[in-house]
């Protein structure tokens, strides 16, 4: 193995990065290694942005999933998940932002709104409205095959299938509709892409974080719960 992937089955951004690793059949030279200690001072001293994936190759440590992703594609070509022309590439990028900046930023950052004791409801507006806006343009971009363009997968459907695993998760949490279903085109999408063998074996990575994440919570509601002294 040459590289590492610091990364977390929850993580939409790790999953975007593990998709591109999968679909390249690039895991013999990736160790997929859980992230410890995030936010901790330690971590942050080894890894400015504090958060998670880090793709390490030769005691270099590359930040940010859109970076890891162009850096994989640049390092190891075939088989591409780019396209065969700048015009290709333009458009796999153009939904590759959708899935990222205007679709998993606000859904991550909307998270924290989860809590309605201490939810901010402009906050949670502003960030679910951002959300939506990005699912609605994706209503007018996606394609109708199965795949986000260019009918087969690419660095645009490695972005699209964990932002939308985020707005079908969060969006219940924050008491904001899931605006998918009511979209036929990336409803459909979205149904085709998870039963890609390797979109289903992503979705099942989120899956298997998401229930750990909630059997945590689960855990320490009950613990605040307790009498002191058990
Ligand atoms: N823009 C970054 C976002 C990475 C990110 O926010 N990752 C989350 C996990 S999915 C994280 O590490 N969060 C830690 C924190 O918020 O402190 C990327 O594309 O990699």
């Amino acid at each position: 193995m040459t590289m590492k992937l610091l990364t977390g089955d929850l993580s939409p951004y790790s999953a975007r990065v593990r998709m591109q690793i999968y679909a390249k059949g690039l895991e013999s030279e990736v160790e997929m290694a859980p992230a410890d200690g995030l936010r901790t001072p330690a971590f942050i001293a080894r890894y400015p942005l504090g958060r998670i994936p880090i793709l390490e190759v030769g005691g270099e440590a590359i930040p940010e999933s859109a970076v890891i992703a162009q850096y994989l594609e640049e390092a190891y070509p075939k088989p591409s998940l780019l396209g065969g022309t700048p015009l290709e590439n333009a458009r796999i990028r153009a939904l590759e932002h959708v899935g990222d900046i205007h679709i998993m930023n606000p859904m991550y950052s909307a998270n924290a709104q989860g809590r309605r004791s201490t939810r901010n409801n402009g906050t949670r507006d502003l960030l679910a409205g951002l959300a939506i806006r990005g699912v609605e343009a994706l209503e007018r971009l996606v394609g109708a095959d199965g795949f986000a363009c260019l009918g087969r997968l690419t660095l645009a459907d490695c972005a699209l299938l964990p932002g939308l695993f985020l707005v079908q998760t969060i969006m219940p949490t924050i008491d904001v509709p899931d605006p998918i279903p009511g979209l036929p085109k990336v409803n459909a999408y979205w149904q085709a892409i998870q039963r890609h063998p390797i979109g289903a074996r992503v979705m099942v990575e989120l899956n298997r974080g998401l229930a750990a994440r909630r059997a945590l919570l689960r855990e320490a509601a009950l613990q605040a719960k307790a009498p002191p002294g058990r």
